[in-house]
């Protein structure tokens, strides 16, 4: 039959997670993907992606951040999928710097367990560092890396396991209340929820919201000191260079830096990483990791898709009567992803949810653009 219940666009991080619950609670599911299962043209893949909870970006989002981990143990445990390793993680830089004052103050605001490291402190728990006298670090123990096409995975088989109906490379050309078309065919439903990653300009055209779909470059190399045991990092350095990255993680270190990149979309994306972006990402993180960035490997484009703000979109849609969207999820969405699905789930079926997203309103965005 073509007549669903709901149908979900987009199966990344966030379609996946949304077609699981809502067929979880006894939906009649079909999610529709332009790509194959787990494609590397979006924002679910690279192999590693940061969580924690001492949120920076907004104490508001920590709640969400408290139940997304008691969600990947759940996801992990049901699937079988290895996809959160808690390896613990440190933010780093001056202490007044956006990241490390923001961790320290949603830390404090929600009394997570944390601890206050000095340069020297640094130094010797974490030998492969070298922070500047001035710099400090706010540890969590909590925080360590999720594995985004395992995560998918995980998500699309426990979907379907539940009922859900997958297509693949069907791309929607066009949706409006009750009723989505593909290259294929056309499909009626009940609700639609939206997940269009970096397809949101084109797909939520109607939301009146700008976004800025940005290129950023993962970039893995062989480290020339051990960072076997390291946990993850984001570095904010005084002279406004952020960088991030993960422990050795199967022979390579990957790092990135999470912001400065192209505006573009999925189609005019340039998906080749030249020479001069490898020289300045080693060149960035030299001073403070000099081992890190030894022998270059390989390196792939992802894409983020900011809002003005770097707020999330997720919401009932403004303009229309049974349709739920999440975007914008502005390059630090995925260690969100299963809490996103019960959102999305609660949205769609009860019109509301308990969880906290008032800060994702899509009404602050719009007309201002
Ligand atoms: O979400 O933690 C994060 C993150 C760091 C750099 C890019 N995203």
């Amino acid at each position: 039959g073509t007549s669903y219940d709901v149908i979900v666009i987009g199966l990344g991080g966030m379609g996946s997670a949304a077609a699981y619950r809502l067929a979880q609670r006894g939906k009649r599911v079909l999610g529709l993907e332009k790509f194959t299962p787990v494609h590397t043209r979006g924002s679910s893949h690279g192999g590693s992606r940061i969580t924690r909870q001492a949120y920076f970006e907004d104490p508001a989002y920590v709640p969400l951040l408290l139940r997304a981990h008691e969600m990947w143990d759940q996801v992990e445990r049901d699937s079988g999928e290895r996809i959160f390793h808690r390896i613990g993680g440190v933010i780093v830089g001056p202490p007044e710097s956006g990241a490390v004052s923001g961790s320290r103050a949603s830390a404090e605001q929600w009394g997570l367990k944390h601890e206050l490291l000095d340069a020297q402190e640094i130094r010797k728990r974490f030998p492969a560092m070298r922070p500047r006298p001035d710099e400090i670090a706010l540890y969590e123990e909590a925080a360590g890396f999720v594995v985004p096409e395992n995560a998918v995975r995980a998500h699309l088989e426990l979907a379907a396991k539940a009922g859900a109906e997958l297509h693949f490379e069907e791309p929607v050309t066009h949706w409006e209340e009750g009723r989505v078309t593909t290259a294929e065919a056309t499909y009626q439903a009940e609700h639609l929820v939206v997940c269009p990653g970096p397809w949101a300009p084109e797909l939520l055209e109607d939301l009146q919201i700008s976004f800025e779909v940005e290129r950023q470059v993962q970039f893995y190399f062989t480290p020339e000191e051990d960072f076997a045991g390291h946990p993850i990092y984001i570095w904010d350095r005084a002279d406004g260079t952020e960088f991030y990255g993960f422990p050795d993680i199967g022979g390579a270190v990957k790092v990135a830096f999470h912001s400065g990149g192209a505006i573009c979309t999925p189609e005019t994306v340039d998906r080749t990483v030249h020479d001069h972006e490898v020289e300045a990402i080693t060149n960035a993180t030299r001073p403070a990791m000099p081992g890190l960035a030894g022998t270059f490997q390989r390196a792939v484009t992802c894409l983020y898709t900011n809002t003005v703000d770097h707020h999330f979109v997720i919401a009932r849609h403004p303009g229309h009567g049974d349709v739920t969207v999440a975007c914008g999820f502005s390059g630090h969405g995925f260690k969100f992803v299963p809490v996103v699905g019960e959102i999305l789930a609660d949205l769609t079926i009860d019109g509301a949810t308990r969880h906290p997203i008032a800060l994702f309103d899509p009404a602050r965005l719009r007309g201002g653009a």
